[in-house]
Order: structure tokens, then C-alpha cells, then sequence
């Protein structure tokens, strides 16, 4: 009987990738490829892995390399490879040097595995969605940037902690961008199934709110070297979990909007199917006026970053 194994790639074995390969292999979902330009690092950390293995129960293989003929015949490819602020750094000089390792990375990536489905992780997370989708060519279905996972599970996680409750019982709802420009809809959002206004006031949602828009710069204030990647890592778990299971999870994908919500030819995020043909579905819902203006502001930042990237390369 031929079996197949599934294979995800993960390009940057940083703290977001080596921990989301983590996760991938020890929930017995996929062999995992790990993929750095750092010799010796994707190697050491996968080979730490595989000596997790015996004690995970699981027997996924999990390679270290910095060949890109390893990565051949993914189904997944997750890309974290970038490169932080640094001080004296603008965003905009962030923003063109990450966008020049993402065109490289994902450019040979995607001639190993030319049907697999990419997930985006790297930051300004939305523009590098663009980098992709330009780079690969691939259709919008398979080129999903995450952020909406990671920015509704934390809102989630300050709404129980407000009310007390389990977050298995919380559902949040975001659109737009990561972090500064995301959208939160409560009255979308339940627990339960009960409307969140109907359980706390405005004030404390706006706060709660907020508090997830700054979610990542919390945890940088905390740690004071490096970012948050426990959670991120988790988020990207879920993602390719809908994908190899084709469980057709309703989850918040940064997409290429064709028209959806009123926004053309910019990535933002918003509900999607996802399931083995990649983000299959957009769902859209009725905003009201201020959610529409709020969504618009926040394709307008995309918007923005994209024009630099086009500047920079006329
Ligand atoms: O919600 C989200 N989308 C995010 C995004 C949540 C958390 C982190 N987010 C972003 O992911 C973050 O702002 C970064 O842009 C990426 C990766 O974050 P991480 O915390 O993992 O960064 P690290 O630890 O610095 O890892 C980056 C790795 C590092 O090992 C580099 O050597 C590697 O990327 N790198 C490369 N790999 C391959 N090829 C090239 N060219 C390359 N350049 C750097």
C-alpha cells in the first residue's frame, strides 16, 4: 500500500519557525523540513527535534537544511525568514529588506513545490502576502498570510481572562490588518453564542480591544530581546491543520481581496474557508457604515506599503 506522508516546509528556523515545526511534528500532522540561510541552524534545531521524537511518540522526520532541493514536494510552506527591526532601522527600510528576502526565499521554494499552499508569517505581514503572490504567481487560494488566527486568539484569551470563563467558550472576530489596523467586530464576537456587548460594556471591550492591538508589542516590552512566538507558532499549527485535514475551518486569513468587502487588489484580512485547496472561500458579512470605514483605513496602510515596494523597484 503506498502511503503518503505529507511534508511541510518551514522557511526560518527562528524562534516563530523551529517552534511552529515543534508543533507540526509533535501533532503527528507532518514531516516537517526546516530551511535557514544560517548554516547549521535549521540543522542543529531539527536534529534537537528529532531527538524529542521517542519521547512525543511521534516518528514525523523533521530535516535541517539550507538546500532548497530539500524542500521539493511540499504541500505546506510556512515562511517566517526575515528580519527584525534594528535600531536605526525605518519601517519602510524593514519593510524593503524584508521584502527582498521574501522574494528570494518564496521564489525558490515555490519552483521545489509548485502546488504547495504558502503561508505567510513574516512582517509587515500584509505587504509580504503581496510579495508572494507576485513572486509565485500562484492563485490567491494558495498564498494565506497569517495574522487574524493569532490577533482573534488573543483577543479571546483577554475576554475570558475579563469574564472569567474558558476560552474554548470565546469567538472572536477580526478583520483588517495585524496589529495596529485590525478590526475587532463584537458584536460578532460571543461566548457562548451571547453577543459580547450583551456582556460587557463598551469601555472594557475598546480595552480589551486595544490591549490585542498591542498584543505583540506587549510581549517585545516583556522580553525585551526578541518577539512573541509561542502563540504565532501555534496560529500557523492551526492553519496548516485545516489545510492537511481539509477541515474547512472558518478562520481569519490575510487574502488578495477581488472585490470582497468593497476592496480591490489588496491583501486584508478577513473570514475564509480553509481547506486542502487553501483559503477556498471569503464570507462576507454586512458592516455596518463604521466597521466599512474602519476595514477601508485599514487596506489604505496596505495600500500605502505596497506603493513603497513599487517605488523602490521602479
Ligand atoms: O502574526 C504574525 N504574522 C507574526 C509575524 C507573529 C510573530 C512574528 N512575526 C514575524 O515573523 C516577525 O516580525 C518576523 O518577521 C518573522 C519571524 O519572527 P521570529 O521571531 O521567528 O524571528 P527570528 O527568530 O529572528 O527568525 C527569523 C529567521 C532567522 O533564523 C534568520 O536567520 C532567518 O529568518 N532568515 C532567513 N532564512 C532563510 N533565508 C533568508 N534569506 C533569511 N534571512 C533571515
Amino acid at each position: 500500500m503506498a502511503v503518503c506522508r505529507r511534508k511541510v516546509t518551514v522557511i526560518g528556523a527562528g524562534n516563530v519557525g523551529a517552534t511552529a515545526a515543534q508543533r507540526i511534528a509533535e501533532s503527528g500532522l507532518a514531516d516537517v523540513t526546516l530551511i535557514d540561510v544560517v548554516e547549521g541552524l535549521p540543522q542543529g534545531k531539527a536534529l534537537d527535534l528529532s531527538e524529542a521524537a521517542p519521547l512525543h511518540y511521534h516518528d514525523h522526520a523533521i530535516v535541517g537544511t539550507n538546500d532548497y532541493a530539500d524542500t521539493a514536494g511540499s504541500d505546506v510552506i510556512v515562511v517566517t525568514a526575515g528580519l527584525a527591526r534594528q535600531p536605526g532601522m525605518t519601517r519602510d527600510d524593514l519593510l524593503l529588506k524584508n521584502m527582498g528576502i521574501v522574494r528570494a526565499v518564496v521564489g525558490e521554494a515555490a519552483q521545489y513545490s509548485p502546488n504547495a499552499i504558502v503561508i505567510m508569517v513574516t512582517n509587515p505581514l500584509d505587504a509580504m502576502v503581496h510579495v508572494a503572490l507576485e513572486t509565485t504567481g500562484f492563485p490567491r487560494e494558495r498564498v494565506i498570510g497569517m495574522a487574524g488566527v493569532l490577533d482573534s486568539a488573543r483577543f479571546r484569551s483577554f475576554i475570558a481572562a475579563e469574564l472569567g470563563v474558558s476560552v474554548v467558550d470565546v469567538s472572536a472576530f477580526v478583520l483588517g490588518g495585524h496589529g495596529d489596523t485590525m478590526v475587532p467586530l463584537p458584536r460578532l464576537s460571543t461566548v457562548a453564542g451571547i453577543p459580547l456587548p450583551e456582556l460587557l460594556s463598551p469601555e472594557k471591550i475598546d480595552a480589551l480591544a486595544t490591549r490585542t492591538r498591542n498584543g505583540g508589542a506587549e510581549i517585545v516590552a516583556l522580553l525585551k530581546t526578541g518577539s512573541a512566538y509561542y502563540a504565532p507558532a501555534s496560529s500557523v499549527l492551526q492553519m496548516v491543520d485545516a489545510i492537511l485535514n481539509d477541515r474547512k475551518r472558518v478562520l481569519p486569513c490575510a487574502v488578495l481581496l477581488n472585490g470582497e468587502y468593497k476592496i480591490d487588489g489588496l491583501v486584508v484580512g478577513v473570514p475564509a474557508v480553509l481547506g486542502a485547496a487553501g483559503a477556498e472561500r471569503i464570507i462576507e458579512v454586512k458592516l455596518t457604515d463604521g466597521e466599512q470605514a474602519a476595514l477601508l483605513k485599514s487596506a489604505a496602510s496596505v495600500r500605502d506599503l505596497v506603493e513603497t515596494m513599487n517605488r523602490a523597484q521602479a
